[in-house]
């Protein structure tokens, strides 16, 4: 016992000082809050429907999702999505590595671009977020009452899978193009003849009740570039639009040769159309390989599950299938108002943001108000169509959401602000500075039918001098504005992770009350769980060790484990026995080449270990689980290869 506490008094002296510091804790808590500007306060005590938010934040380059709270700004969590993450072994372990396979096995890494939740009538449910991998095309579904990755599927016949993946009013499906079209099917062409042999796909992935997606059918468009897309609500609803940019149909120096265009287009797509069509069996099977990467409930094993074909539409075969709205000038970001009549295109070389009317739309189709067409999509009318255009609205224009209140907010990447508009009268009522170079903004369900219109936070690309530097990459930067009042009011900026291109939020009490506190110990289907301490083994299957481990506050069963060889192949399963919530333990083992486990109480998790040489290793358990944590430890004796010492193991015998 160490010298301090030699004395009953002194016992109590460091009890009072714990205590002291705990207390000073808590006020530090508090004192954050008060650092916040007094705007800020007076938002966050202010009553009203929903206090606080979930902000879900992609990751950009590091293919993650990260979750914040509103309005405090504090980090909570990475999700692992499209990138091994060894902080829990996402990716690293037997029972999710297969999460990242494609059809060109397996893939470490992507780039992810929109969080969107799922919805129920229109309204942001909690159930889901989606969320696109750019580089090779997949959409993964996170569920928010674990906060992990339940499900990736790719994309066949897609490049560049940046148009993704926003949900239908029900989420019956996920949406998606391609930014690159490609030669469909694949094949060795020159790059020059790309108008003859170039084309983009439209794809519409089908959410099942219980999540599960699968690709619906895919639709084939001419050679374009397709950057963004929103389904229609309310009266649009059946409808989904896709912008697209390089209607040049360009193939180098897009830069140039991609702007020639005074307007490029909004694709209009009747989807309950293209259902029907698919109903009636008027489609082509084509080729298009891709994998389904599903958690199994039970076994919380991921399976991969690989596809071969897709079904096809041709929008020339299917008239009234997709129509182009004219659109200037290489659109970005495309959003459907609240009410569902107004989609909003912001054309990032364009001096306004235009705004089409769908019920114009309608009629121009009816009066057949059309300009030409191309292969086969009737183009119509820009006069016939256009509800307004939003003059003097910043200069690059990039996304817009809404606030339900019946105003427009724009983010303007060159001139670094948030402008709001008034939908109807398209005027700008208001404009603020973002500090720098803002791309995307998001407001709690501000691409829904029901905007909780209380906080807009902006998105911003560059920070010099906004926060302390870090080397030569700088923080991104995530600003919360107030936008409760008519004046927008900036209330505190927070730095975020990777880089964030879209955020999705959602009040926090739709998401708590669906919280999985641990897994049950008794629905443990994994082959490999050991549900008891007496159920924990180690069998040998010859050159393979599967160890059938316990860890349980705070050792594991065995903790001592003898009779392993070089040469082996050494599987640790360890199943949590805890049952109660925020227990996980962790489980490190020397010289494994990978990361190490955090398992979740009731779950088992393995990690693979090649004992390189004979000696003894140590293992550990990584998590701050209790007083004895550092207790909680074992050792593992690697005999040569064609050693006799017999294989034991356990715990205190
Ligand atoms: S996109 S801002 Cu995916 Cu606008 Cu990045
Ligand atoms: Cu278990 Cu630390």
């Amino acid at each position: 016992m160490s010298t301090l506490f030699k004395s009953k008094r002194m016992n109590w002296i460091v009890l009072f000082a714990a205590l002291a510091l705990f207390v000073l804790f808590q006020c530090q808590g508090q004192q954050q809050l008060s650092d916040m500007s007094e705007a800020a306060q007076k938002v966050y005590v202010a009553p009203g429907e929903y206090d606080e938010f979930y902000f879900f934040a992609s990751g950009g380059f590091s293919g993650n999702v990260t979750v914040y709270g509103l309005p405090s700004g504090r980090l909570l969590k990475t999700i692992p999505v499209f990138s091994q993450f060894p902080e829990n072994g996402y990716g690293y372990t037997e029972e999710t590595k297969n999460m990242l396979n494609t059809s060109y096995g397996s893939i470490p890494w992507d780039d992810a671009h929109h969080p969107e939740l799922s919805q129920t009538n229109g309204v942001p449910d909690g159930r889901w977020l989606f969320i696109n991998a750019n580089n090779t095309p997949r959409i993964a579904r996170i569920n928010l009452s674990t906060f992990e990755t339940d499900e990736i599927i790719q994309i066949p016949n897609s490049a560049g899978n940046h148009a993704s993946p926003f949900t239908t009013t029900n989420s019956e499906y996920v949406v998606a193009s391609t930014r690159f079209s490609l030669p469909i099917p694949q094949k060795d062409v020159s790059i020059k003849s790309y108008k003859e042999n170039f084309k983009g796909t439209i794809t519409f992935i089908k959410v099942a009740d219980n999540g599960e997606m699968d690709i619906a059918f895919q639709i084939l468009v001419p050679g374009f570039d397709y950057d963004l897309a929103h389904a229609g609500k309310g009266p649009s609803q059946g409808w989904a639009f896709f912008t697209c940019y390089n209607s040049e149909q360009a193939n180098t120096l897009l830069e140039v040769n991609a702007s020639q265009n005074d307007k490029d287009f909004v694709a209009a797509v009747n989807w309950k159309l293209a259902e029907q069509t698919i109903a009636d069996g008027k489609f082509k099977e084509v080729a298009g390989k891709y994998v389904i990467n599903r958690l199994d409930e039970k076994t919380r094993i991921v399976n991969t599950i690989a596809k071969k074909t897709v079904k096809v539409l041709s929008p020339k075969d299917i008239p009234g299938l997709i129509y182009y709205l004219p659109t200037p000038k290489s659109p970005h970001g495309v959003d459907v108002d609240p009410s569902g009549e107004y989609i909003a295109a912001n054309g990032k070389l364009a001096a306004e943001v235009p705004v089409h009317s769908f019920s114009k739309m309608l009629k121009a189709i009816d009066a057949k108000e059309f300009d030409g067409e191309v292969d086969g999509i009737p183009v119509l009318k820009y006069e016939s169509v256009i509800a307004g255009e939003v003059k003097n609205v910043g200069l690059g224009p990039l996304h817009t959401e809404f606030d339900g209140n019946g105003y427009a907010y724009t983010s303007a990447f060159i001139s670094s602000e948030v402008v709001k508009w008034k939908i109807g009268t398209w005027e700008v009522v208001d404009r603020i500075p973002a500090y720098y170079s803002i791309g995307h903004l998001s407001i709690p369900g501000g691409d829904s039918q029901k905007p909780w219109g209380k906080y807009l936070v902006a998105l911003n690309k560059i920070t010099k001098d906004r926060y302390l530097p870090t080397g030569p990459e700088l923080a991104q930067s995530a600003q919360l504005i107030d936008i409760s009042g008519d004046k927008m009011k900036l209330l505190l900026d927070f730095p975020t992770m990777g880089e964030p291109h879209y955020a999705q939020a959602i009040p926090a009490e739709i998401v708590m009350k669906n919280q999985k506190k641990y897994f049950s110990i008794e629905e443990n289907m994994n082959p490999y769980a050991a549900k008891g301490p007496d159920k924990t083994k180690v069998e040998r299957k010859g050159n393979e060790v599967h160890v059938y481990m316990a860890a349980i506050r705070t050792h594991f069963t065995p903790d001592n484990i003898e009779g392993i060889k070089v040469g082996d192949k050494v599987f640790f399963h360890v199943t949590n026995l805890e049952q109660d919530w925020d227990v996980p333990h962790g489980f490190a083992m020397h010289g494994a080449l990978t990361a190490e486990l955090l398992i979740m109480p009731g779950e088992t998790r393995t990690l693979v270990w090649q004992p390189q040489g004979e000696g003894v290793y140590p293992f550990y358990c990584t998590d701050f689980c209790s007083a004895l944590h550092q207790e909680m430890q074992g050792y593992v004796r690697v005999s040569p290869k064609g050693s006799n010492v017999p294989l034991s193991y356990g715990t205190n015998d």
